[in-house]
């Protein structure tokens, strides 16, 4: 598929879709690394405006759209029912998908891009880091009500939208793929993350591991679970609703809470040149324990919480490795607005993780004071 820039055929799926009025302007919206995403404003035929989202999903990221809107359609679904048993208000604490004119979920564009819209759920903020001790629990809580939430969903109906997405031993594998392969010439750079990675092959086995003899069981999960993917309702601070869902497949429920660990127990941005700066912030993984088990608690074994301080660690070791990965491969995969942007990313992990090692009894004492007695 050729790569042109978004914004050439944003204009023909504009076209597709009835917002109930006319498109005034549309904007670049949000910080995600994968797809890319506008903001639409629309004037509506009674004088009023609404927003919506309009995005292209990533044809590197993912190879089979369709199936991919499938899962998202039938997910989102199913939350707004059970957030309507809940007496909540599905619009608002789950993502709605708008139909096309003619009643498609998603629309492909005459490059071979598909696109789907979204109702723009208004009054919320979106945090790319945990400004304050309530607002990383908030997220703890709305990640492990998601979890919840979908416990009874029937798991073998999702598609895997990202084959191998957390299969951390094949990452590490891509990553020595891509420094034997070296095409940029790159892997002179950055020798010592390099080894750093090499030297955890080991560690990269653990959850799988588990997971093979049984220890660790399949559930529906998220498998992006970072805090700029939770929408945060601006009045009463509390996290309204679960975005990103095009990785929602089977997964471990460790690497759910991992993922959140790895953005947000820190006080740094994911890609801070200043390693100094970037310290995981063991008080934070107590509060994202507390509030993450508040909500999931009740529906994980006493493996899956006890293997926590691992889903945080491999969370940040595999990111570190794709973003080190894509670095070397000529950046294709995670979006960047700099040079070296990728690098610094899988430094940063690296020191996070070598902050995990140095605590690792602190975290290890922490989970088990959540273990059901
Ligand atoms: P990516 O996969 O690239 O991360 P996301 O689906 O997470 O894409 O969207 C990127 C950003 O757009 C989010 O972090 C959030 O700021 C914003 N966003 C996405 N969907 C909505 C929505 N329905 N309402 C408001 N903001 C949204
Ligand atoms: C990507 O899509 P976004 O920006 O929420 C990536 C995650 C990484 C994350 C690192 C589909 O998340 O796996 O952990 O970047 N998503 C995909 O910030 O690869
Ligand atoms: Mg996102």
């Amino acid at each position: 598929m050729s790569m042109v820039q978004a914004e050439q055929t944003l204009r023909e799926v504009l076209a597709a879709y009835d917002f109930g009025g006319s498109v005034e302007n549309t904007s670049r919206f949000g910080e995600g690394h994968i797809n890319d995403t506008f903001r639409a404003d629309v004037l509506l035929v009674d004088g009023s405006r609404r927003k919506v989202i309009v995005q292209r999903i990533s044809p590197v990221a993912f190879k089979q759209p369709y199936q991919l809107m499938e899962n998202v359609v039938n997910v989102t679904r199913y939350l707004g029912r059970e957030i309507e048993k809940l007496g909540g208000d599905p619009s608002r604490e789950t993502l709605t998908v708008i139909r096309t004119r003619d009643g498609s979920s998603c629309v492909t564009d005459s490059e071979g891009g598909v696109w789907r819209a979204f109702l723009f759920v208004e009054g919320t903020v979106c945090y790319q880091s945990a400004e304050t001790r309530s607002l990383f629990a908030a997220s703890g809580r709305a990640f492990g009500r998601f979890q919840r939430l979908l416990r009874d969903y029937p798991a073998e109906t999702l598609h895997e939208t990202i084959p191998r997405f957390h299969d951390t031993e094949n990452r590490l594998q891509n990553l020595k793929n891509a420094v034997a392969a070296d095409p940029l010439g790159r892997a002179k750079d950055c020798q010592a993350d390099i080894d750093f990675m090499l030297a955890r092959e080991k560690d990269c086995s653990a959850a799988l591991q588990a997971q093979r003899d049984g220890v660790l069981p399949l559930r529906v999960t998220h498998n992006d679970t970072k805090l700029n993917n939770v929408l945060m309702d601006e009045q009463t601070g509390e996290a309204l609703c679960v975005i990103d869902l095009d990785t929602v497949m089977p997964g471990l429920v460790i690497n759910d809470f991992g993922d959140s660990i790895r953005f947000g127990a820190n006080h740094s941005a994911e890609d801070e040149p200043d390693l100094s700066k970037v310290n995981l912030d063991v008080e934070l993984f107590e509060i994202y324990t507390a509030a993450f088990l508040e909500e999931a608690g009740d529906a994980l074994t006493e493996a899956e919480i006890r293997y926590l301080p691992w889903g945080a660690k491999l969370m940040t070791l595999e990111c570190g490795i794709r973003f080190l990965t894509d670095y070397l491969e000529g950046d294709s995969y995670f979006h960047i607005s700099r040079p070296g942007q990728n690098l610094d990313r899988a430094r940063t992990q690296c020191k996070l993780v070598a902050d995990m090692e140095e605590h690792w009894d602190e975290l290890n004492a922490i989970v088990a004071k959540y273990i059901p007695n």
